[in-house]
């Protein structure tokens, strides 16, 4: 009975992705849905990545949280077009709730729009949002156990954010294990290291971001 349920959950989220993926391709917006755990530099790694895409690429951002517009006003703060939702206490994004707030934005006028999920190293992944593609930013912090304990999370990205690395001294994270670990779950992961606190590692990144999404190589 409780899986027939999730399974119709799922089954009307899937319909709603679906008409969002539409809207998006017929005004040529991509599409990025960023996942993590609370903490893990989601927010820092956007507004560090935004600095320099904005400058060249139309950027929108939808910030997903249980409680506060915290998120919508850093990224504000950029002047980026920005949406807070606000879930209440539920743990994910879902299709209906960004198909509900996409009104809000000229997607015409957008190149990219970043989907910041609710922190949850569990229940974001299950729900499509009818985005392009799924990063999960990771910091060391949370130790490198958990690509092989939250695996589903990782098996849905395309890219993974090894965030925080200035902190690597003050853990028992050793990079080039965290990131076999992280092939190991999902061997065609893209892994980039940064730390937002000292703005390093981010030159890799934008430049597969632009490959990946736009299909160009070059300077972002
Ligand atoms: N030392 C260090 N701290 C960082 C780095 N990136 C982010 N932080 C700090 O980590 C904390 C959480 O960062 P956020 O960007 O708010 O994390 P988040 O994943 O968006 O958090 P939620 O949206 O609440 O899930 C903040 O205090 C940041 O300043 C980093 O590279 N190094
Ligand atoms: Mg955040």
């Amino acid at each position: 009975m409780i899986v027939a349920i999730h399974k119709n959950v799922l089954a009307g989220n899937e319909a709603t992705a679906q008409a969002n993926r539409e809207l998006f391709r017929r005004h040529g917006v991509k599409v990025l849905n960023l996942l993590g755990s609370p903490g893990a530099g989601k927010t820092s790694f956007l507004e560090a990545t935004l600095s320099e895409l904005a400058a060249q690429y139309r950027v929108g951002v939808i910030e997903g949280d249980l409680s506060t517009a915290l998120d919508a006003e850093r990224i504000a703060g950029l002047g980026v077009p920005v949406v807070q939702i606000n879930t209440q206490g539920g743990c994910h994004l879902d299709s209906r709730m960004i198909a509900a707030v996409l009104p809000r934005f000229d997607l015409a006028s957008l190149d990219l729009l970043v989907i910041e999920n609710v922190g949850n190293l569990v229940c974001p992944a299950a729900f499509d949002l009818g985005e392009d593609l799924k990063v999960v930013v990771l910091s060391v912090a949370e130790g490198g156990d958990k690509p092989a304990k939250y695996p589903r999370t990782f098996l849905e990205a395309e890219a993974v954010i090894i965030n925080k690395i200035d902190l690597l001294p003050f853990t028992d994270v050793d990079l080039p294990v965290v990131t076999a670990e992280l092939l190991k779950v999902n061997p065609r992961l893209a892994v980039f290291p940064v730390s937002c606190r000292e703005k390093r590692g981010f030159e890799p990144w934008h430049r597969w971001l632009e490959e990946r999404l736009f299909g160009r190589r070059g300077e972002v």
